[in-house]
Formats: C-alpha cells, sequence, structure tokens
C-alpha cells in the first residue's frame, strides 16, 4: 500500500463501508479543544510538574501530597468540561459500527464516554476512579479533590493498618492492564479479516507501549490513519497524515459516514 502523507488543506475522506473495522487511538490531542491541557505541547502540563514527580511510583511514595495536588486539579478541570466535535464524530461512528469499533484511550478525562462510547478502553486508567496502595480492594469511583493531603484506605484502617488511596492511573513504569491489552489484541485478530482501519488521534506518539500499536494494527493490514496538529514522533508509520485540530478533521474526514451527528 503506497505511503502518502496528507497535509493540511482539503480534508480527505476516511471511507467506512460494511466490511469496515475501526479500531481508534486517542491522546491527549482530542481533549485540547474542550479545554484540557495536553502534556507536551507548550503550555502543558508536564511544564508544570516534572513528570517522575507526579506520574511514576517513585514520585507518589516520595510526595503522595504533591501527586494528589496534581490529580486534584486535574480532576476540578476535568468536571468543567464537555466533549468537543471530535468526541462526539468518534461515538456517531461506533453508533455506525457497533461491535466493529474500539476506541483505546490514553486519556484519563472520561470524554469519550460522556460523548456517547461505550467501548472505551483506557488503558492510562482514569481520572475519576481511586484505588488503595496497600490492598487489593478494586478501584472505585471518586471525583473528590484532596488539597489537604493524601486519602488514607478506610478498609485498612479498619484493619488496623495505614495505606493510602492513590488514583487509579497507569503511571511511567508500571504496567498497563494485561486484560485492557488482551481486549485490544483480541479486536486486531477479529478484524484482520476484514478491512481494518487505524485511527490515531491527538497523540504525540512518544509514550509505549500505546505508540507501538499502529505498529500492531499494520501487521494486522489495518490501512492506518493519524490525524494531529503536528507530525507525530511515530508519524513515519501512518499511511496516512491528516494535519489540524481533531475537532474539525474528525467529522470531515468521516463526512456522510457520521449520519446526523451534531457538529
Ligand atoms: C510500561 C498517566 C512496562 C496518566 C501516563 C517501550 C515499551 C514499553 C515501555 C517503554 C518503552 N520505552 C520506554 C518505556 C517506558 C515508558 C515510556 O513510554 N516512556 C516514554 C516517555 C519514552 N512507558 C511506560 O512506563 C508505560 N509502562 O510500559 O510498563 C515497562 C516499564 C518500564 C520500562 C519498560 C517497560 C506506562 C505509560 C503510561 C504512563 N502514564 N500518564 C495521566 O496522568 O494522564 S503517559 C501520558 O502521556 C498520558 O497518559 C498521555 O496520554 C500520554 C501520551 O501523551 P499524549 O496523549 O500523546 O499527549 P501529548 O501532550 O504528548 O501529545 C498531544 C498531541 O496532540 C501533540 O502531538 C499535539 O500536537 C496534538 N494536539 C494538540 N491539540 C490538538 C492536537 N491534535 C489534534 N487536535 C488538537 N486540537
Amino acid at each position: 500500500m503506497t505511503e502518502t502523507m496528507t497535509t493540511q488543506g482539503e480534508t480527505p475522506r476516511l471511507r467506512i463501508d460494511d466490511d469496515t473495522w475501526v479500531l481508534v487511538l486517542t491522546g491527549a490531542g482530542v481533549s485540547a479543544e474542550s479545554g484540557i491541557r495536553t502534556f507536551r505541547d507548550a503550555g502543558g502540563l508536564w511544564e508544570d510538574y516534572p513528570v517522575e514527580q507526579v506520574a511514576s511510583p517513585g514520585g507518589f511514595a516520595a510526595d503522595p501530597a504533591l501527586v494528589w495536588r496534581f490529580y486534584s486539579a486535574r480532576r476540578a478541570k476535568a468536571k468543567t468540561c464537555a466533549p468537543n466535535p471530535g468526541h462526539r464524530a468518534l461515538a456517531a461512528i461506533e453508533d455506525r459500527l457497533g461491535d466493529r469499533f474500539l476506541l483505546a484511550t490514553q486519556n484519563v478525562d472520561g470524554l469519550h464516554g460522556q460523548a456517547g462510547n461505550r467501548r472505551v478502553v483506557e488503558i492510562h486508567g482514569s481520572l475519576f476512579l481511586t484505588r488503595c496502595s496497600g490492598c487489593t480492594r478494586p478501584p472505585f469511583p471518586d471525583d473528590r479533590e484532596y488539597p489537604d493531603g493524601p486519602p488514607k484506605c478506610d478498609e485498612c484502617a479498619a484493619r488496623g493498618r495505614t495505606s493510602l488511596l492513590r488514583p487509579h492511573i497507569v503511571w511511567f513504569g508500571e504496567m498497563l492492564d494485561p486484560e485492557d491489552l488482551l481486549r485490544i489484541g483480541s479486536f486486531l485478530d477479529q478484524a484482520r479479516r476484514h478491512r481494518l482501519v487505524f485511527l490515531a488521534v491527538g497523540t504525540s506518539g512518544v509514550v509505549y507501549p500505546a505508540a507501538g500499536m499502529v505498529l500492531e494494527a499494520r501487521a494486522a493490514g489495518a490501512e492506518t490513519w493519524l490525524v494531529n496538529a503536528e507530525p507525530a514522533d511515530n508519524a513515519r508509520h501512518f499511511h496516512h497524515f491528516v494535519e489540524g485540530p481533531s475537532g474539525r478533521v474528525l467529522p470531515a474526514l468521516f463526512g456522510e459516514a457520521l449520519g446526523a451527528v451534531t457538529r
């Protein structure tokens, strides 16, 4: 398949037909137009907070209060944000394709669910789930902010132990949930017998294993598309690259396949 890099200008159409299966990977860029900061852009989150201090197990062990201030601020911000036309376009495509659609997201803001996507794998966790760092209680819904210091696990306390609660987030140096990876792998296995499209949106292609998903998709025979505001680190692995804001590009990219999605 010849590789083409499509630059800004007339947005090409991504053909969706009755045999098309679509695997999407999103990153922070898809939420940028909803007002949520990305990580590595100018003004991004990593400018204010060194990654290793707020998004690693070592950082949490060293200063759990700082980590909870970081995630509490992101919870507070995310609660004020709404899905944008890019999120809604992805929800409309899932409505159209059903089980032939799967959305893996690196985002933890919950906006894909708010937009209506149900077939979502939050491979880096969720801002709105908390778990205990010391016991095996399941992660639980939690949108509280903790300005006065890291919360403790009440179930551990009831057993006379002191353990801190932590955000249910995959930090650097932590494994992704094997069940999430299995779900994505089995979707690719099923899709390889059909016309498979892999679409990455709003991600710098820097963080692994997510940034390697395009290669897995190509190995499954996928036609690969990147929609991003700038060439991502792994842009060379994509057959098509559409440069621009996803809130504008995605509705145009899918065109009539969206049906009557609201802009
Ligand atoms: C792991 C927490 C085993 C959630 C995050 C090879 C294989 C495996 C691992 C590694 C490897 N090499 C190195 C590693 C280690 C590490 C890694 O990848 N390091 C990188 C920095 C080199 N990976 C890990 O540790 C992973 N764990 O594999 O365990 C292991 C462990 C150690 C060593 C080997 C193996 C865990 C990764 C998850 C880390 N957690 N965050 C949170 O707090 O939110 S990662 C963080 O980066 C976020 O999750 C974020 O989603 C993710 C990726 O960033 P992006 O989403 O792409 O955001 P970014 O700002 O970078 O880019 C936004 C893009 O959007 C830009 O390009 C911009 O131009 C564009 N954009 C902006 N506006 C728009 C737009 N595009 C379109 N429209 C717009 N409007």
